[in-house]
């Protein structure tokens, strides 16, 4: 009897005074592990008498139990104070400057894509997206390109290997397959048929064999288009001189419109603004020398009737214009192919702030 609680005070004792969970660890084995004390009493309860064994085996089982009970509470008393150890050292001082982070900046061609977005959006254009994988009905015959344009050829289109039913694929050569596929499209065509208009912007990537100072196998795009019935060329040329006046910032840029050949529009016009050159720079907005920025037109019967659309009903116009190129006279960029250097020096240089939206109200550039 004596053992027991002999055993029973040095268990509770190295409980209480085990410092970590280390030494819990070490008080537990000492009493519960297979050659501690308690278990020691547990092995001789097979030499007694049964009726002593009933009588003192239950005292056993008893302080096994309280040692356990005392394992668990000094256990959690142990983990609390080594949380709050833990978080008296850790803290961290929240009142210490943040580390600099890298400042990124908008490439020209996402900002200049976002202001002819914001002004078009703020005549009822919406943005329309296709794939830059193309097949050849949609960029080409679609688009009244008849077989032998020499746009169709090798050496000016990418071509990629022919799907498995036989329909060569090209990387498109103009974001036009993205009009054609949404005048397809069934729900554009009741909404028509119900009398709305369909406005719509595409930019984007094309892409053409052709690789010189002014032009590189990958630029941008962006196209317009609008059709419903009554849709006629004096809109397209509100349209566009609203457009290059809102873009270029200048709000009585001379405008001239040139007749021209497309074989997606009948008629066709290109569409010039005016400008001067003085000591070899070029100035926008006066002068007597015209620059080139934009072709344009009414959509051809043949494009409206090949989109699924009556051309007896149904009328409008498209245009379409080079991105990389008027970023480059808006914002001075003198070298074309800097554009896809992706040199971060030029990047920080010409770059935009990514928290500033162009907007008509707000500003569209610098
Ligand atoms: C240019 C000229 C143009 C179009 C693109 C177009 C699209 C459809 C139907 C009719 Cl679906 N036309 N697009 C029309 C006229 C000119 O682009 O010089 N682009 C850089």
């Amino acid at each position: 009897m004596d053992d027991l609680s002999t055993i029973r005070s040095e268990a509770l004792g190295a409980v209480q005074q085990a410092a970590d969970l280390a030494a819990l660890e070490v008080a537990r084995v000492a009493a519960l592990g297979k050659k501690g004390s308690v278990t020691g009493l547990m092995k001789t309860l097979g030499g007694l008498a049964p009726d002593q064994r009933k009588e003192f085996g239950a005292r056993v089982n008893q302080l096994k139990g309280e040692i356990e009970a005392a394992l668990e509470a000094r256990k959690g008393a142990l983990s609390a104070s080594a949380l709050s150890a833990r978080l008296v050292n850790e803290k961290i001082d929240v009142s210490l400057p943040a580390r600099p982070e890298g400042q990124g900046s908008l490439h020209p061609i996402g900002q200049v894509m976002d202001e002819v977005a914001a002004i078009f959006g703020e005549m009822g254009f919406s943005w329309a997206d296709g794939p830059d994988i193309e097949d050849d009905w949609h960029n080409f015959t679609a688009l009244n390109i008849p077989p032998d344009h020499p746009a169709r050829q090798m050496q000016d289109t990418f071509y990629l290997p022919t799907r498995a039913d036989g329909t060569p694929m090209v990387l498109r050569t103009h974001t036009s397959p993205v009009q054609a596929r949404t005048m397809l499209d069934k729900n554009v065509q009741k909404m028509l048929a119900d009398g709305g208009s369909l406005r719509i912007i595409v930019p984007g990537r094309t892409f053409r064999i052709d690789n010189d100072a002014t032009h590189t196998p990958m630029f941008h795009q962006v196209e317009g288009l609008v059709i419903d019935r009554t849709t006629h060329m004096g809109h397209l040329k509100g349209c566009l001189v609203d457009f290059c006046r809102a873009f270029f910032e200048i709000d009585d840029l001379p405008l001239r419109f040139r007749p021209s050949y497309f074989p997606f529009t009948e008629p066709s016009a290109e569409v010039d603004i005016g400008c001067s050159w003085k000591d070899g720079e070029l100035r926008i907005g006066a002068g007597d020398s015209w620059l080139e920025i934009l072709g344009s037109g009414m959509v051809h019967p043949n494009v409206i009737a090949n989109c699924g659309l009556d051309p007896a009903i149904y009328q409008g116009f498209a245009f379409g214009m080079g991105i990389d190129r008027i970023a480059m006279l808006k914002y001075g960029i003198p070298d074309l192919r800097s554009f896809f250097d992706s040199d971060l020096r030029w990047l920080r240089h010409y770059g935009f702030s990514a928290l500033e939206w162009p907007s008509l109200t707000g500003g569209l550039g610098r």
